[in-house]
């Protein structure tokens, strides 16, 4: 960072300040997380620059030793993290990985199951706004209305009415485990192959604390910077199989050159995730998500599918009559960052949606456990009573700095 100062100060002093941003809030945006930092020495090291088109000993560029090593052992560490039978660690981002999939195994127009984004689903799983809303013939599933679970008898009444050739299941606001079994077991009644897109979960798979869609699904992707804690980019696993098909489709289908520091960054965030230490810290994720839930009900809170088993919390903000919007503006003030968010069934506009998410990843992270846990929940609650009171928020500010003086990020 020193040359960084004197030859662009502008963006140096850009980095100083969201450095200071990151120690000085709590970050409670459940997709997030605080990577070590060797991984995001990886992630800036000379592999950002090499051109290696293609796969280890099948590249299109000359002089790629050191890459053909670095993917291999990412492969290797991937493939051994999460028992899979083959891993493609090339994708760019979650979504890159999902259209790779989509178009490794279907042709426009093919009908694919997933769930509604507004339900808990994801953008790239054939949302409207999504382009690959165009490109394939889409239908919705969500969960129950008085459960607020996944509605898998529905599922099953939906594929045999539609014959998808894929169902999708994996979900970005979603707290609840999901029936994997049930869901391979529908997918195959209908002869669909079955994809899991599991970006927000993969930590907590990797750690073997909630159950794994790896040896129920065709295809399994993921991002490696939420739960998983590395730094931003994605992940296919696949059955053997469907080993050719996937690769082709991420180079040259989907993508170019890949990002061998990315690469690079993923090599080392599965060679910690496969620590001892990991799955404690994964087990800690789900306790801190499970008190914050508990924490809030005691406050009067409405928790979709009332709580928790994995690392999000979704509060159901109408009967309070606050928009998820305040919400966030409200906490973001105080220093507290997390996301409004639709919850099922809310007619509310996209930016205003009713609910507001909040993850545990990150504050875990830190090192904070059930008092901290508690601590935060207080702040939201009396920013949430008082969410216009500008002098509240400067003032939970303070507070929420002292705390994070205690939890130094991740060294
Ligand atoms: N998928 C988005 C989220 O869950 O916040 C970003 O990764």
């Amino acid at each position: 960072m020193a040359l960084l100062s004197i030859c662009d100060p502008q963006i140096d002093a850009l980095i100083r300040n969201e450095e200071k941003r990151l120690s000085e809030t709590i970050d409670l945006i459940a997709a997030e997380n605080h990577p070590a930092p060797a991984i995001l020495e990886a992630l800036g090291s000379v592999f950002a620059i090499k051109a290696a088109e293609g796969y280890p000993a099948a590249r299109y560029h000359a002089g790629c030793d050191q890459a053909d090593a670095l993917e291999n052992l990412a492969i290797e560490r991937c493939r051994r993290l999460f028992g899979a039978e083959h891993a493609n660690v090339q994708p760019h981002s979650g979504v890159a990985a999902n259209w790779a999939v989509y178009f490794a195994v279907l042709q426009p127009g093919d009908r694919i199951l997933a769930m509604r984004l507004s339900h808990g689903g994801h953008l790239s799983h054939g949302a409207t706004a999504s382009a690959t809303s165009r490109c394939f013939s889409w239908a919705h599933y969500g969960v129950d209305p008085e459960s607020e679970v996944i509605d898998y008898a529905a599922i099953e009444a939906m594929a045999a009415r539609i014959r998808p050739q894929m169902l999708v299941a994996g979900a970005s606001a979603y707290p609840r485990r999901i029936d994997y079994a049930r869901l391979a077991d529908i997918a195959a009644g209908v002869s669909a192959l079955f994809m899991v897109d599991m970006a927000h979960i993969a930590g907590l798979v990797a750690a073997d604390v909630i159950p794994s869609p790896v040896p129920h699904a065709d295809f399994v992707t993921f991002t490696t910077y939420k739960t998983l804690g590395g730094s931003r980019g994605g992940v296919i696993l696949c059955r053997e199989k469907f080993r050719p098909a996937i690769d082709r489709s991420v180079f040259p289908g989907c993508q170019g050159t890949p990002a061998l520091n990315m690469i690079a960054a993923k090599a080392v965030c599965f060679e910690l995730a496969a620590q001892p230490a990991f799955r404690a810290r994964q087990q800690q994720t789900i306790a801190n998500a499970r008190r914050m839930g508990r924490a809030l009900e005691k406050r009067g809170y409405r928790l979709v599918s009332g709580g928790t088993d994995n690392h999000l919390v979704l509060i159901d903000l109408r009967p309070r009559g606050i928009g998820g919007d305040t919400a966030e503006k409200a906490l973001a003030d105080a220093g507290l960052f997390a996301n409004r968010n639709p919850v099922p069934f809310d007619d509310a506009p996209p930016g205003r949606p009713g609910g507001l998410r909040l993850g545990a990843p990150a504050i875990t992270a830190r090192g904070m456990g059930p008092e901290e846990v508690d601590q935060i929940v207080e702040w939201i609650d009396r920013l949430l009573r008082h969410p216009q009171d500008l002098a509240l928020r400067r003032s939970v500010r303070e507070e929420v700095s002292a705390l994070c003086r205690r939890f130094a990020l991740p060294s």
